[in-house]
């Protein structure tokens, strides 16, 4: 990698980058096991990739999970109509945020433009990290550390779980999370037992609800679970029930689990305010990017909250690799398909790419094949 440092007047490196552009591009890609929840499936992964061009001839790379198709191309064409609006600025990603959440402050950064903010957020952390010829976790002021990552999935029988198991080990992975959420906590407990005979009590084991059940159901459920030694549980209630929430976990013992759908602080702030749940999980996505994260995961330090990761696999290990209370990350690896070099797994730990940026660097043959226009 050619340091692309440019002697100033006075003869000092300057780094600095100016945005020329942004192309966006939809893909719809293919996953490899289909993400059953009880709010849903998510059968394919529609991703607005987003690279963010410099006039210094660096290209930072992101990317945007809209879930449902349905969403993808609205978002892509949200993110092209908002290069108009940083063409000529540094990259400085405090200050594209901050330019950004001034011009949508009457729209809000929520929903889909919040999601089109933290696109280009990801991008231009990339591209700075790339200038500087650093991986994002040592330009962030830590290292390429290992974080202890569990194998994600969906609702699964019997087999497939035989099957996920066999192949999550195999991989090297310690710990394992099954989303939950059946017409009867008598299911629930069904796979969760089964999944426990197969891995010993030594394991660990997370379930998820992905907001399925009303309060009464998540307090009697949670408690009917109590002592299947679980990790944690995972949005037993609607996301934005934060006192639901905060009910629920002081009547049981197991760890409740939320975050992934927190949009940007002010969530988070609520979320704890609340006393909401024992444990955090911010999606790089929708907590803001990683500009939105490192705020999060100051926090989540403040309050002494262990923090995972949601999907985003590749940024999550820089970001966890300097969050202080660095938890678990989380492997459902959506955007495998489309890069160069997927995340590493290596004896269950998430390695941060030791390539100068986050390590998302397009196939380009492959983004080809799932260009949806
Ligand atoms: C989840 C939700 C939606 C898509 C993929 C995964 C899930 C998780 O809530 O925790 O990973
Ligand atoms: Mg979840």
């Amino acid at each position: 990698m050619v340091d692309l440092a440019v002697a100033t007047a006075d003869g000092s490196p300057d780094h600095s980058l100016t945005i020329r552009g942004l192309k966006v591009r939809p893909v719809d890609v293919p996953l490899e096991d289909p993400v059953v929840t009880a709010s849903g499936t998510v059968s394919s992964a529609p991703l607005v990739l987003v690279d963010l061009l410099t006039r210094e001839g660096i290209t930072g790379r992101g990317y945007i999970f809209t879930y449902s198709p349905a969403a993808l191309l609205p978002t892509a064409r949200l993110v092209q109509n908002m290069a108009a609006m940083i063409e000529g600025e540094s990259v400085a990603p405090h200050d594209l945020d901050r330019l950004l959440q001034q011009r949508f402050r009457l729209l809000g950064a929520e929903g889909l433009t919040g999601m089109a903010m933290a696109g280009i957020d990801m991008a231009a952390w990339d591209a700075l990290a790339q200038a500087r010829n650093m991986p994002l976790a040592e330009l962030l002021g830590g290292a390429c550390k290992p974080t202890p990552s569990y194998y994600s999935a969906g609702m699964i029988d019997e087999p497939e779980a035989e099957r996920l198991i066999e192949k999550s080990l195999g991989m090297g992975f310690r710990a394992f999370k099954v989303k939950v959420g059946y017409p009867s906590v008598e299911a629930d407990r069904r796979i969760i037992r089964f999944i426990r005979r197969l891995v010993g009590d030594e394991f660990e084991l997370m379930i998820d609800f992905n907001q399925s059940l009303d309060a009464p159901e998540a307090e009697s459920r949670t408690r009917a679970l109590a002592s299947e030694n679980l990790t944690w549980i995972e949005e037993p209630l609607l996301h934005h029930d934060f006192a639901g929430h905060s009910a629920v976990r002081r009547k049981v013992k197991t760890p409740i689990q939320i975050g992934e759908n927190w949009w940007g602080i002010p969530d988070m702030t609520k979320s704890l305010a609340a006393g909401a749940s024992d444990l955090c999980m911010p999606d790089a996505m929708k907590i803001g990017g990683v500009t939105g994260w490192m705020k999060a995961a100051a926090l989540a330090g403040a309050h002494g909250m262990p923090m995972s990761s949601h999907l985003f696999v590749e940024v999550s290990a820089h970001l966890l690799a300097v969050t202080p209370t660095a938890h678990w990350h989380e492997y459902l690896d959506l955007a495998k398909p489309v890069l160069q070099r997927p995340l590493e797994i290596r004896d269950g730990d998430a390695i941060p790419s030791d390539e100068p940026g986050t390590g998302v660097d397009w196939d380009e043959d492959s983004v080809g094949r799932y260009l949806v226009d």
